[in-house]
């Protein structure tokens, strides 16, 4: 019997599910989430996910970033621990020891570039026993940890655009398009993740199959850093709640929400900034409260 289902994720499910935070908790209570990314070209995407993580809940958060740009990142998060690591040209240049951290998920891709280095450290921290988000460069290397993937006994949840996909599956952008849930299914199912397929509609899959569409969202979005706030949104929402499909759903349907809001508040669909969309999860969070 397959007992895959396919539903519309609505306010009153985030509602349902959003787990409230106890009187008698502390910052372990809530996570603490690692996020490895960065490069030289790219120092504001790693800056984006982790502020998201934290404005999303997260208790405790470390950014691992190439020892190259960990100035300009350390100073810009001061809520955040940030962990130097070996770089090359601007890039990670191998593996880190993270078995010193004690970490309770990753978030690894943003602004990570796609050096030989960098394959080395995706192929490292995907051997960690915790949950992992996958987003960005961390998929450009899909094939060659697809073998890794299919082994890990926790959470792996990837969240690629269209064109992200495309490049996995080997196929076009068309190719996606014309079959999101198939494809997406097909993913799924045979690596034994949460693939969030991301776009207006974004699809959330579990591994059985099941399938979540989300409503929320504006063209608003479509401007870059947006991705990088949900990746550090999902992470955040990982370690609070018990299922991993009722976390990614809530994460896609505030980071939604949030454009939303700000759009009927005061913004246009032209002038909002991924920044805006984190600076947004408060409205979403104490509306929802
Ligand atoms: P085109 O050409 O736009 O039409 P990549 P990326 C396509 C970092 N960032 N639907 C696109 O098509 C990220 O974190 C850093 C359909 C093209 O073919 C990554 O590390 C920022 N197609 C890195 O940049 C802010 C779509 O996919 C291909 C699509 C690269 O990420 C920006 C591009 O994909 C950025 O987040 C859609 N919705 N979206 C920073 N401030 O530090 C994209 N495509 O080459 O994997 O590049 O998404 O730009
Ligand atoms: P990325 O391409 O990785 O930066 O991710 C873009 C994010 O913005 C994803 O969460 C998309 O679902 C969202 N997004 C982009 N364009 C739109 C759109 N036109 N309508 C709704 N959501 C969008
Ligand atoms: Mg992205």
């Amino acid at each position: 019997r397959n007992a895959a289902v396919r539903l519309i994720w609505e306010e009153e499910d985030v509602v349902r599910t959003l787990p409230k935070r106890k009187r008698s908790s502390h910052k372990g209570t809530y996570g603490k989430l690692l996020v490895v990314g960065g490069s030289r070209p790219m120092t504001g995407a790693i800056t984006l996910t982790a502020k998201a993580a934290l404005r999303s809940g997260a208790g405790l958060l470390t950014m691992a970033v190439p020892d190259d740009i960990y100035s300009v990142v350390a100073n810009r998060v001061p809520e955040a621990m940030c962990y130097p690591c070996p770089s090359r040209d601007g890039s990670f240049s191998g593996v880190i020891d993270v078995s010193t951290l004690d970490i309770d998920a990753v978030a690894l891709g943003p602004g990570m570039g796609r050096t030989d280095g960098v394959r080395q450290l995706v192929r490292t921290l995907l051997q960690q026993p915790v949950p992992i988000v996958m987003d960005a460069d961390a998929l450009f290397f899909w094939n060659e940890c697809a073998a890794l993937v299919r082994e890990r006994k926790n959470v792996t949840v990837v969240t690629p655009h269209p064109g992200e996909m495309a490049r996995m599956l080997g196929l076009s952008i068309g190719d996606i398009e014309r079959d999101r849930f198939g494809l997406s299914k097909q993913l799924a199912a045979e690596y034994g993740i949460y693939v969030v397929l991301k776009g207006p509609y974004t699809i959330v899959t579990t591994p059985d199959g099941s399938q979540y569409v989300n409503t929320t969202g504006n063209p608003a979005m479509a401007k870059g850093g947006s991705g990088d706030v949900l990746t550090g949104m999902i992470a955040a929402f990982l370690m609070q709640h018990h299922s991993a499909q009722e976390a990614i759903s809530n994460a896609v349907w505030v980071h939604g929400k949030a454009a939303d809001m700000l759009v009927e508040n005061g913004h246009s669909q032209w002038d909002v900034l991924a920044g805006d969309l984190i600076d947004g999860i408060s409205a979403v969070l104490s509306h929802l409260q």
